[in-house]
């Protein structure tokens, strides 16, 4: 008989349920799963391609060192004394300054981020790049000043709202919604809501909207300042909403004052009269944000984000049931990290501060690439492949031949692997414990979560990549010792009663609260016969009062100890459970300021809102005659996954890679339909066939960033990622500008191309 085990897709966020064929160790078949609470018999074409994710020839199976050009099998023993002597001489020739950890959080899963942290932290190491460095710095700084430190990101509450507001995102492709082609078609369908989007293209999102704003790329900034100011010279906003929760809403008046609204329009592309239809539907109905990186990579996008919160404050609809909320959820509350405090590093070279311990991604080869004697030397990674995902790879790829020591976990020989002295083979999420992301993408009202069962075994030697993690700092001797009552209580004693020692411990030995999570993978992981599993229950057990009132509401017992029932009723459950109930009536709660209020004046945003004016955006905004066009350099396209999804048999029936341009801009230009071009950026070249698309802009072409692989010695596609320049990152906050890269796009005749 057939069997159908339970788990869930690790493509992306929103981890839909599914339930999979195994047959000889390998998955044959994949279907959604209708049990799934979160997904509800819901996947896309990404889920139901992850066995090429899970098979393919380009896994790694044992340990592997680099020699020369090669690479040799080794032991884990071998591995393991080897890495922990070469971090060690680092630290003590050059201090923790020299080391970077990298990755840590696929948009999927979150088993080995805990871990890396730790491994640096325990040697007093801050230096972190992940993708919250490329995308996230201006959203989750915005939301700190405004909601109060420690609050990174809003949500759309879709399901309840009157209008979507979908503001650079083409989520109907990308899915950074729970089930978005069915929501967005909902909304679309519904006579009585709303689809609104803000996007130069005409997306296959913003195909199915009640109203499409296809503003001029990159001057959301400049188009809020007109928005707000629009909305204040007619007296639209919830004055009450906004006595009652704003703080200093009289600071910022002038901000808005005076804003030449027919020319700003004219600036950005937009008709005065859709701005104000826009307006209208802001300041009438319940209306919710999803917005993504066509704000979050655009120029000026740390102030898109904080004007999109002054604009949810000023319509009333922040933190507000139907309006843009913050989701629940579990685990640790994100560390948040204060830029004032001299305790936290700058970067040596460029001056750059973390958001949220994550410093951004444009820098990393400047810090490697100079003779400073507190320069990177050395970099520990796991769930990345920087060298096709992080900006500029060009002088990246040089950086990371002049690091002394890399070692890089993950499933497959990427081009980062490549480039690393030691390789290590981590077990896929279908061959190991894991954990969909939190905030889960359904975190509003019901708060969901899964545990992902091992459906498959491990082949050859692979191993959870937290219990990688562990061990490395295991031998490194980063570990203090752990009393053997705590393995003996592990083993004999309920879970409930380990974790009251534990914390007893842990009280009566301060300096042992660091270690936490390893403490925890030597003694219960080694019961679960998985770190990764013990370290979900960890998170679970430390999640926030907010968390811990959701279960109570959803029914699990009135106790100090409620998320270990929490912990249990997932176990229980293979095909996700809710675990927990938001009060949609105390959104205001989550802010943080002592006031309560949100406060939407910084000295920061002062200085550079004076600088978004029609004159001067149009002065910066004119084309080169060198580079006369723009890239969206990396649209997140339809085939693929970030890196995680190298096969190319995933997608073999159609070349996701090419460049879209306009098929009008085609004709200018000389290009045909499939032709080779080359693109020419500041920051390099790259030369990729064309397709004719008439949902381009004009001007404005899309290249899809997670290409550029070598599968089988075969290249497929090219790395968006070549033609970004690290010198091209956001004022504030350091963000990459990656979705208006000024290029030239020139035809490659056949005589050349044979050349
Ligand atoms: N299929 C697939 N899905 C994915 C991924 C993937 O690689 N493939 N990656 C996942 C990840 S990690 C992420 S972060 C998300 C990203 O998800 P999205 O943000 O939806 O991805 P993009 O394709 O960049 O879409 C951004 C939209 O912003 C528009 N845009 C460009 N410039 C501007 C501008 O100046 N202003 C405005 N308002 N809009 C602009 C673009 O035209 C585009 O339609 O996707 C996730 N889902
Ligand atoms: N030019 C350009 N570049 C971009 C973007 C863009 O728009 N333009 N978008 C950016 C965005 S939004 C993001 S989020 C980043 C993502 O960039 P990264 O965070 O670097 O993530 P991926 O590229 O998805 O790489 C994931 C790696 O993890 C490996 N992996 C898969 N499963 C596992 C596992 O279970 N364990 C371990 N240890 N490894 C595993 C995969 O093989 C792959 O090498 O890319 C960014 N890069
Ligand atoms: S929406 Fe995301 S999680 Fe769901 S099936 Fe598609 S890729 Fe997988
Ligand atoms: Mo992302």
């Amino acid at each position: 008989m057939d069997t159908w085990f339970k788990t869930n897709c690790n493509m992306c966020a929103q981890s839909c349920g599914l339930e999979v064929m195994v047959k000889k160790n390998q998955i044959i078949s994949v279907r959604p799963d209708p049990d799934n609470p979160n997904s509800s018999n819901y996947c896309c074409r990404k889920g139901r391609a992850i066995k090429y994710y899970q098979h393919n020839s380009d896994r790694l199976n044992y340990p592997l060192k680099r020699m020369g050009n090669d690479f040799v099998r080794i032991s884990w023993e071998q591995a393991y004394t080897e890495i922990a002597e070469k971090l060690n001489g680092l630290l003590a020739n050059h201090g923790p300054r020299c080391l970077a950890s990298i990755g840590g959080a696929l948009a999927s899963s979150r088993a080995d981020g805990g871990y890396l942290r730790a491994l640096m932290n325990a040697r007093g190491a801050q230096y972190h790049y992940s993708p919250v460095g490329l995308e996230f710095m201006g959203l989750f700084w915005a939301h700190s000043q405004v909601i109060g430190k420690g609050i990174p990101t809003t949500n759309a509450d879709d399901e309840h709202t009157e209008a979507l507001i979908v503001w650079g995102s083409n989520t109907y492709v990308s899915h950074q919604m729970s089930k978005a082609r069915r929501e967005i078609r909902n909304i679309s369908e519904d006579p009585n809501r709303l689809l609104v989007v803000v996007d130069p293209r005409l997306s296959e999102t913003a195909r199915m909207a009640d109203m499409h704003i296809p503003l001029r790329p990159s001057t959301d900034s400049l188009l809020l300042r007109t928005i707000i100011a629009l909305i204040l010279s007619e007296g639209w906003e919830n004055r009450a909403f906004i006595d009652a929760n704003v703080a200093d809403f009289d600071k910022v008046r002038h901000w808005y004052a005076g804003v030449d609204i027919k020319e700003s329009c004219r600036v950005c592309g937009v008709s005065v009269e859709k701005v104000r239809e826009f307006c209208k539907i802001l300041s009438t109905r319940k209306w919710a944000l999803h917005q993504d990186l066509g704000i979050f990579m655009s120029r000026h996008n740390t102030l898109n984000s904080f004007l999109l919160l002054h604009l949810g404050a000023i319509t009333g609809t922040l933190l507000m049931p139907g309006g843009t909320i913050v989701k629940g959820g579990y685990g640790p509350p994100r560390a948040f990290t204060d830029e004032d405090d001299p305790a936290v590093w700058r970067t040596i070279i460029t001056n750059r501060f973390a958001v949220f311990g994550n410093y951004p991604t444009a820098v990393l080869s400047n810090e490697i690439l100079n003779d400073h004697p507190d320069r990177l030397r050395g970099a520990v990674i796991t769930m990345s492949n920087p060298l096709r995902s992080f900006p500029d790879s060009n002088n990246l790829e040089k950086a990371f031949d002049a690091l002394d020591l890399v070692v890089c976990l993950d499933i497959c020989m990427t081009e980062t692997a490549r480039k690393s002295h030691y390789v290590l083979p981590v077990r896929s999420p279908y061959e190991a414990f894991d954990w969909a992301p939190s905030p889960s993408p359904q975190g509003y009202p019901e708060v969901y979560a899964q545990l992902k069962y091992p459906v498959l075994l491990p082949e050859g030697e692979r191993k959870e990549g937290a219990e990688i993690l562990l061990n490395i700092a295991d031998r490194m001797g980063s570990i203090p010792e752990i009393p053997q009552s705590l393995y003996e209580a592990a083993r004999t004693k309920t879970r409930k009663e380990y974790y009251t020692e534990l914390m007893t411990f842990i009280e009566a030995n301060s300096k042992y609260r660091p270690y936490l999570l390893f403490i925890v993978g030597k003694t219960l992981g080694t019961v679960m016969r998985s770190v990764a599993k013990s370290g979900f229950w960890m998170s679970m057990m430390v999640s926030g009062p907010r968390t811990k009132q959701a279960a109570i509401r959803k029914g699990f017992p009135d106790t100090d100890l409620v998320m270990d029932d929490v912990f249990q009723a997932v176990v229980d459950h293979p095909e996700g459970t809710i675990i927990g109930l938001v009060d949609v009536n105390k959104g205001l709660e989550v802010i943080r300021h002592e006031d309560k209020k949100f406060h939407l004046y910084h000295e920061k945003i002062d200085e550079y809102i004076k600088r978004i004016t029609p004159e001067q955006e149009e002065r910066e905004l004119q084309p080169s005659a060198e580079f006369p066009l723009l890239l969206s350099s990396g649209s997140h396209a339809d085939a693929g996954s970030n890196g995680v999804m190298r096969n190319p048999d995933s997608y073999r029936y159609r070349k996701p890679w090419t460049v879209k341009i306009n098929p009008l801009d085609c004709a200018e230009l000389d290009i045909s339909d499939g032709q080779k071009v080359r693109i020419t950026t500041k920051g390099g070249i790259v030369e990729v066939e064309a397709e004719y698309d008439f949902k381009a802009g004009r001007g404005y072409a899309q290249l899809p960033h997670h290409f550029g692989f070598e599968f089988d010695g075969v290249v497929h596609g090219v790395g968006a990622s070549r033609v970004s320049s690290r010198d091209e990152l956001e004022e504030l906050t350091g963000n990459p500008i990656w979705r208006r890269v000024p290029c030239s796009i020139e035809p490659i005749h056949a005589e050349e191309a044979k050349k």
